[in-house]
């Protein structure tokens, strides 16, 4: 991921146009995962650290180690760090780089759910579990099996039912499962294996989950995307197709399958029928941020919708140092959705 110049920007006059502030600041947190568990705010982020790791296309620089939970009683409150929730030295599949996680509930247990690089340097996805939202959790001895990539996130529906939808692009390997196997890229890059700009964009992935939450309940199947014409979206469709940084949340009986575009820095959002899709590209939900990567999370509290998202103000602008902020979220009355601007013009 190319480093952006952050050189020209005056960090204290943005900091005072931004919409919203860090929820915390005495440690770096990124791609919020937030749900509302016994009426309380959870958010389960990325704990960016500063590993010493070079800047490249790979995101090799996001060396991340551990996971900290954080809660808040209201959306505009402090944040509460309940400490290490699980360490990447307690996953014994797992080698590095702890990414984008995301949780859930069932019966009265929580489950993380997370991606890693496992031994041979392939990312897959794990499943660790609490008696407590806050952790620690205690990880499975195996991943997911038939897991991939990077940045699980899973949405319960109505009827009970369970899915993970997950997937990313460049460093997040997707691109490096169009055939049944993992394919190899030597020396490795970002960009092996991808489709071409005419043809159709890779897609998000998603797969219903077992009774117990800790497998597939089926093999992933593709999260395709369309214009308003039915029509695929392109690979080279840079602005609209999907990158990396899944979520679903469901209003009004719709499905809205909400991601970033990467390299063009938007989250956008897709709507659809049912958990499955395709989904029907929409529009965006947030414009640009002060660092590489966008990620967020959207969630009901008390009525009113709200965006987790992060951003590298507080870093000044390091593109792996982040901090969670969160912002209200408007739908319209015909169910399209309010665009963010993260700094007031
Ligand atoms: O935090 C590491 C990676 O950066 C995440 O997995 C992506 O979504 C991007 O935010």
């Amino acid at each position: 991921m190319p480093e952006d110049s952050t050189a020209h920007i005056d960090f204290e006059a943005l900091n005072q146009n931004a919409i919203s502030a860090p929820v915390v600041e005495h440690i770096y947190t990124a791609d919020p995962s937030a749900h509302v568990f016994n009426g309380k705010i959870y958010i389960y982020p990325s704990h960016d650290i500063d590993a010493g790791d070079a800047f490249d296309d790979l995101g090799s620089h996001f060396a991340m180690e551990d996971y900290h939970v954080l809660s808040m009683e209201a959306p505009d409150g402090n944040a509460t760090d309940h400490g290490v929730a699980l360490n990447v030295k307690d996953v014994p599949w797992a080698d590095k780089q702890m990414w984008a996680p995301d949780a859930n509930e069932k019966d009265g247990r929580y489950y993380l759910f997370f991606p890693a690089k496992d031994k041979q340097g392939i990312f897959r996805i794990g499943v660790a579990v609490s008696e407590s939202p806050s952790g620690p959790f205690t990880a499975q001895a195996d991943p997911i099996a038939n897991s991939f990539s990077i940045d699980p996130a899973v949405f319960k529906d109505a009827d009970g039912s369970y899915y993970m939808y997950f997937g990313g692009i460049w460093g997040g390997q997707l691109q490096r499962w169009r055939k049944e196997t993992f394919e190899a890229s030597q020396p490795e890059s970002p960009f092996a294996h991808l489709p071409a700009d005419n043809e159709p964009a890779l897609c998000a992935k998603v797969a219903k989950l077992t009774d117990d939450l800790l497998e597939f309940a089926e093999a992933s199947k593709d999260v395709l995307i369309v214009d308003e014409s039915g029509k695929a979206l392109l690979q080279g469709d840079n602005n609209r197709r999907f990158f990396e940084a899944s979520w679903m949340h469901k209003y009004n009986g719709k499905y809205y399958f909400s991601y970033s575009t990467g390299d063009t820095h938007f989250i956008c959002y897709a709507i659809g029928d049912n958990p499955y899709g395709p989904f029907t590209y929409k529009g965006v939900v947030l414009n640009p941020v002060v660092g590489w990567t966008t990620h967020h999370s959207i969630t009901e509290y008390n009525g009113e919708w709200y965006l987790f998202y992060h951003d590298s103000s507080l870093s000044k602008g390091v593109t792996h140092l982040r901090s969670v902020k969160v912002a209200k979220l408007q739908h319209n009355t015909d169910g399209t959705i309010q665009t963010l601007n993260p700094y007031r013009q």
